[in-house]
């Protein structure tokens, strides 16, 4: 029987305790895997804090029969339980728990790829460089071009979306062509959304539209009213950017905070390495 050749190498690699257990890069390798435990427990215990939050709360409603309140946690829970984003009805602190586990794991990942440089390890640098890119990637985001794109069902303002896509080491989508856009409506209609954000403002200067990553839009498909008159409209200060699933991937400027009781949420974005 012939051995594949990189089982006999890695089996010399061992008998000539060329990779013994207490080698320094062993040293890095145990800190993260240790941090990335610690990340994925916390997480886990915020969620459950907020399922356990919210089963109370809707307790609560029913027994007061507040039925418009409940109609609204029910869209709450499913949000969460879809998207894993702290709904703000919950408790803030759970909120910051989570920012701070991301960014602790975002720092364990930065000091790991500065201990295997100073120890000369340029591969294992590379690849938990690599690794710190798509860690906080949603699982389930789908692939297009050369991006992954995940819509994310949540009831939060244009800047908490912009936010959050950022801390997960993604960015809010940035749409340049037809075909990008009808993919992301697809993606927005496969979990029945109306309305997504999109990465497009023009906060800094009125009418000047540009995308999270700074690019000027190449493409665009604002809404026209039937009435001669079109987005953006600016109507009462509108500064960001929404595509309507149902208008079929058109494009409305609307506020920050733009709260209606209609199923939304937001798209993050991340290149492929
Ligand atoms: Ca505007
Ligand atoms: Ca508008």
């Amino acid at each position: 029987m012939r051995i594949p050749k990189v089982c006999f190498w890695l089996t010399m690699t061992f008998a000539l305790g060329l990779h013994g257990p207490c080698s320094y890069g062993d040293l890095i390798a145990d800190a993260l895997d240790e941090a990335k435990d610690k990340y994925h427990a916390e997480i886990a215990e915020c969620h459950d804090l907020v399922a356990k939050f919210l089963e109370k709360r809707e307790s609560q409603l029913r027994a007061r029969g507040d039925k418009a309140a409940l109609d609204e946690l029910v869209l709450v829970r499913a949000e969460f339980e879809s998207s894993g984003l702290i709904p703000d009805i919950a408790l803030r602190t759970l909120k910051s728990r989570v920012s701070r586990a991301i960014s602790a794991m975002a720092r364990e990942f930065e000091k790991a790829v500065q201990d295997y440089t100073r120890a000369d390890n340029d591969t294992m640098a590379a690849s938990v460089q690599r690794e710190s890119k798509t860690f906080f990637r949603c699982t389930d985001a789908k692939l297009f071009g050369s991006n992954y794109y995940k819509v994310l069902q949540a009831d939060v303002s244009w800047e908490q979306a912009a936010l959050y896509c950022q801390q997960i080491k993604g960015r809010m989508v940035v749409i340049n062509s037809p075909d990008e856009n009808d993919f992301v409506t697809r993606l927005g209609k496969e979990v029945n959304l109306d309305r997504v954000w999109i990465g497009i403002t023009d906060r800094q200067k009125e009418g000047e539209w540009v995308w999270v990553d700074g690019s000027k839009p190449s493409f665009s498909k604002w809404h026209r009213w039937g009435n001669g008159h079109s987005e953006p409209n600016d109507f009462n200060g509108e500064d960001y950017g929404m595509l309507s699933i149902v208008e079929g991937g058109d494009w409305h400027d609307v506020p920050n905070s733009y709260i209606e009781n209609v199923a939304r949420g937001f798209v993050c974005e991340w290149a492929v390495d």
